[in-house]
């Protein structure tokens, strides 16, 4: 529940309400394995339920377009270089709406309609906006793609470097939203030196164990680097760009007037607020556990006799492939969330089945982690998991799996 508004809310919209608190209920009492989401703290949902809400601010700080800017404009730079701060940026926009935007305005900026790029293909764990021929990155670009080896099942930088000679392309994306294993910014920017290509990283999965020192940064040498700020990084949903000097003009020119309007103030204001919380040891901490957990957990999965991508994880996320098991990605999704557990399906590298119900579900620690549960909880999840596959039918069972889920999250409150 939005803190400060409950009684409010409760008393304008109990139908809305309801839905709220039974949301939060959900979110309590269920383990949440979803890799990209994350539980927001209090101080990062105040600012998002503020009246900043209200406020309208096209432009940036100094330069908007509408009076009564006072607040907004210290709030936006403030978000700005904390930003910056953070990650070691140049320059930071934070008006992006989310992860998708910012990666359009990355291509408005950069680019001209028709250019070649080249990111990571869908199936093999990027993004639909690094290319992928059913958003506007493969409808309005002449996109390429790398995936991973077939063997480690791991990106090969020698075959990207094969395929950005082949292609020549403008724009190198990297970054994955569903990968594994640490991603070798430098080798990324050696190739595209090599070819003349800009380098984008997206690092909207690892921007916390960015942030936090748990992943290696492409900040350095990246021209532009996107992020959403709600999975790892654990504030509100948005987007950032964050860029070297030399694009600022052109990237905040992309963001507005040229794809996106008033800037979500309260938004802007509590990623400021998340920012201020990931550059403190305490978050460091953080990344680092999110790591180990989900280590621990990979290693607990394999245990139970399951199939792990690339055989193992660097990151916060783990793709397992359950066709030993012969089970479908999405009736293991449905039957884990009925013991209790939320995942996603997802892909698999070289999959055989389809897109809506892939070989394999994709797991996260981040929102696990914040909620306080280390290596012991993580091998007790893991259980309840492979408890779970070898009952996938069976309700009654999923039921009991539930309760017993209920009684183990009961110990973690939300933040
Ligand atoms: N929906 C996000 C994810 O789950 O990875 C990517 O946009």
């Amino acid at each position: 529940m939005p803190d400060q508004l409950g009684t409010a809310l409760r008393q304008t919209d109990p139908e809305i309400f309801e839905h709220l608190e039974s949301e939060d209920r959900r979110q309590g009492r269920t383990i949440r394995l979803i890799a990209s989401e994350n539980y927001a703290s209090r101080a990062v949902r105040q600012a998002t339920a503020s009246r900043l809400t209200n406020k309208y601010s096209e432009g940036y700080p100094g330069r908007r377009y509408y009076q009564g800017q006072q607040e907004t404009d210290a709030v936006e730079n403030i978000a700005r270089d904390r930003a910056c701060a953070l990650f070691g940026a140049d320059h930071a926009n934070v008006q992006p709406y989310s992860g998708s935007p910012a990666n359009l305005a990355v291509y408005y900026a950069l680019l001209e309609l028709g250019d070649s790029v080249l990111g990571m293909g869908l199936p093999f764990g990027g993004h639909l906006t690094h290319g992928w021929k059913v958003s506007f990155s493969g409808r309005f670009y002449d996109a390429h793609h790398y995936g991973v080896s077939r063997d480690a099942e791991v990106i090969d930088y020698d075959e990207v470097r094969r395929i950005a000679k082949e292609v020549e392309p403008k724009m190198i994306i990297c970054g994955a939203s569903a990968y594994p294993r640490t991603i070798d910014f430098d080798a990324f920017a050696d190739i595209a030196e090599e070819v003349g290509a800009y380098l984008v990283a997206d690092i909207a999965h690892i921007a916390g164990l960015v942030a936090g020192g748990a992943h290696p940064s492409p900040v350095e040498r990246a021209d532009v680097v996107t992020t959403t700020t709600h999975k790892t990084l654990r504030g509100p949903r948005g987007g950032m760009i964050l860029c070297k000097e030399e694009h600022a003009r052109a990237i905040d020119r992309a963001v507005f007037p040229a794809l996106q309007g008033g800037p979500h103030m309260n938004a802007i204001a509590a990623a400021a607020v998340a920012f201020g919380e990931a550059d403190t040891d305490e978050f460091k901490a953080y990344a680092q556990q999110v790591v180990t957990n989900a280590r621990i957990l990979g290693q607990a999965m394999e245990e139970a006799g399951l199939r792990l991508v690339s055989g193992g994880t660097d990151n916060h996320l783990l793709l397992v492939d359950l066709t030993p098991r012969d089970i479908g990605g999405r009736d293991a999704a449905i039957a884990l969330e009925k013991a209790g557990i939320i995942v996603n399906a997802n892909s698999i590298p070289f999959d055989q089945r389809k897109p809506f119900d892939p070989s394999g579900i994709r797991l996260g620690t981040a929102a696990v982690t914040t909620r306080g549960m280390d290596g012991e909880d993580m091998k007790q999840i893991a259980q309840f998991i492979g408890q779970t596959l070898d009952h996938l039918d069976d309700d009654d069972q999923l039921g009991r799996i539930a309760s017993d889920v209920e009684e183990f999250c009961s110990a973690f409150p939300l933040p």
